[in-house]
């Protein structure tokens, strides 16, 4: 059977294909809101691979997905967050890889340029087909919130409990989107200039929108997510900068992003949860 339109297969199977919408979902989730650990999860999910591989065990799946945090010093919430990802990806039968893109202390945080680096950084190391962008603080309430990626970008977190489960408006792109790689390398991936809080996820709409894509949604019953509550991070201040960038942020599009991403590898570790990749990111452009 072949996959999904405009996204092309990469797996070699020896089992047949999954169905196209597994018999293990279940709708509504509680969300599990307990603290864990590291090891505690390699406990509970024996069946990870090195690098944090997740896939069925009876069936081929028919994408192959990353599933890319940029991250600093969140280690409670990306934990928690996985303890709820797990079962759900299992359920959904997703063959999945998790990269936490961790920025080294030196920089304020660059979330659109740690998300270049990302699908960079696992496209050397594998070859996917679909790049799940996901803050690591939300947790998905409802299972049929399908992994995927289709013949358009998707915006997974529509309904979050800060915005009383409504789509805050409908520009909005923040928390967890997705794109199959040929998507991601038409916008140019995100723009490396937001550094701090905010903006970068208008950029990408813009970016999306300019590229002639639509934005998919599922409804917001299906599309829901718990934000752990935080207050913003050291290093992530409100960007003064934001409102200004995004006013030329189509005519950027091109010269500046995925193609221009510069950073430096510090440290690759192939956990049994993640594949674990601190970067340093250049701030002097
Ligand atoms: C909103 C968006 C987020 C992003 C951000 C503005 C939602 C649900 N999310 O998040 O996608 O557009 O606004 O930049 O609307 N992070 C760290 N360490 C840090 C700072 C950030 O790991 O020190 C990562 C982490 O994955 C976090 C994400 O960046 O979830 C977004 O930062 P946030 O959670 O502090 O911002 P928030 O909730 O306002
Ligand atoms: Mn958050």
């Amino acid at each position: 059977a072949p996959g999904p339109v405009g996204v092309s297969l990469t797996t070699t199977p020896t089992l047949n294909y999954c169905p196209d919408k597994s018999s293990h979902l279940i709708g509504h989730l509680a969300g599990l809101l307990r603290e864990t650990t590291r090891e505690e999860l390699i406990d509970y999910f024996p069946e990870m691979d090195n690098g944090g591989r997740l896939r069925p065990t009876d069936c081929a799946a028919r994408q192959r997905l990353a599933v890319i945090f940029p991250y600093r010093n969140r280690y409670q919430h990306l934990h928690v967050v996985l303890h709820n990802l797990l079962p759900i990806l299992k359920r959904q039968q997703v063959d999945v890889t998790f990269f936490v893109i961790e920025q080294s202390a030196l920089s304020t945080f660059n979330r659109g340029a740690l998300q270049n680096i990302g699908f960079l950084e696992a496209q050397k190391l594998s070859s996917f087909d679909c790049y799940i962008f996901h803050d690591v603080d939300l947790i998905p309430l409802n299972d049929n919130n399908l992994y995927r990626c289709e013949s358009n970008p998707r915006h997974f977190a529509v309904a979050l409990n800060k915005f009383n489960y409504r789509l805050l408006h409908s520009n909005y792109f923040g928390g967890v989107v997705g794109f199959s790689r040929e998507q991601y390398l038409k916008v140019n991936g995100n723009s490396n200039l937001y550094f701090g809080w905010g903006g970068e996820d208008d950029d990408l709409r813009i970016r999306l929108y300019n590229k002639h894509f639509k934005l998919l949604r599922y409804s917001p019953d299906i599309a829901r997510y718990h934000m752990i509550k935080h207050t913003r991070d050291i290093g992530n201040e409100l960007n003064p900068l934001r409102y200004s960038l995004l006013k030329n942020a189509a005519a950027r599009q091109d010269i500046e992003g995925l193609n221009t991403v510069k950073y430096r590898i510090v440290n690759i570790t192939f956990d049994r949860l993640y594949t674990w990749i601190t970067v340093e990111i250049n701030t002097s452009e």
